[in-house]
């Protein structure tokens, strides 16, 4: 079985070295998926922080793979733990973050694998760098692009804290 999905991935880092936390993401993406691209960095104000917290720098990678989604998810997972990402509490700053937020025409809606991602479409950190990148690429459930979704998205920000 052969069967490809163009996959999209969000990057975020906001502990220690950040750019080398995301550079190391980038290299193990360009082993897992083929055809891989990726945004520039975004330096972004964290959204949804319960206390104050360093700046995130954010990115978005779009690729292809023959992985299901769950072995996506857990490949990322994996990279993370490769940095020492900690999850002492939700909402913690982190190393790394990569949160796989489309995959081909899949919604899966499980407790361990949400796709596509549930909070992506109120998120200017994960929308601007993949518009960048893949503006083209559609939301299976609202079947709006990214494109799309990021003029929305700029014409009515949610409120800031949720
Ligand atoms: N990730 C979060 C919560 N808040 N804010 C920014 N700016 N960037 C993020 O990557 C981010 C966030 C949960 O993963
Ligand atoms: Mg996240
Ligand atoms: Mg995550």
């Amino acid at each position: 079985m052969s069967n490809t999905s163009r996959v999209a991935i969000a990057l975020g880092s906001n502990l220690g070295d950040r750019e080398a936390h995301l550079a190391f993401a980038v290299r193990r993406l360009s082993a897992a998926f083929t055809g891989l691209h990726v945004s520039s960095s975004y330096e972004t104000v964290p959204v949804g922080a319960s206390g104050p917290q360093p700046l995130f720098l954010n990115a978005a990678a779009v690729g292809e793979t023959t992985m299901t989604a769950a072995q996506t998810l857990e490949y990322l997972l994996n990279t993370e733990q490769q940095r020492g990402r900690e999850r002492s509490r939700p909402g913690a700053a982190r190393t790394l973050d990569l949160d796989l937020v489309l995959f081909g025409d899949a919604v899966i809606g499980e407790p361990s694998l949400t796709v596509p991602h549930p909070r992506f479409r109120d998120r200017l950190f994960v929308l601007e760098p993949l518009a960048e990148i893949a503006p083209d690429l559609r939301d299976p459930v609202t079947g709006a692009t990214v494109h799309q979704l990021l003029a929305r998205l700029q014409a009515a920000p949610p409120p800031r804290h949720r």
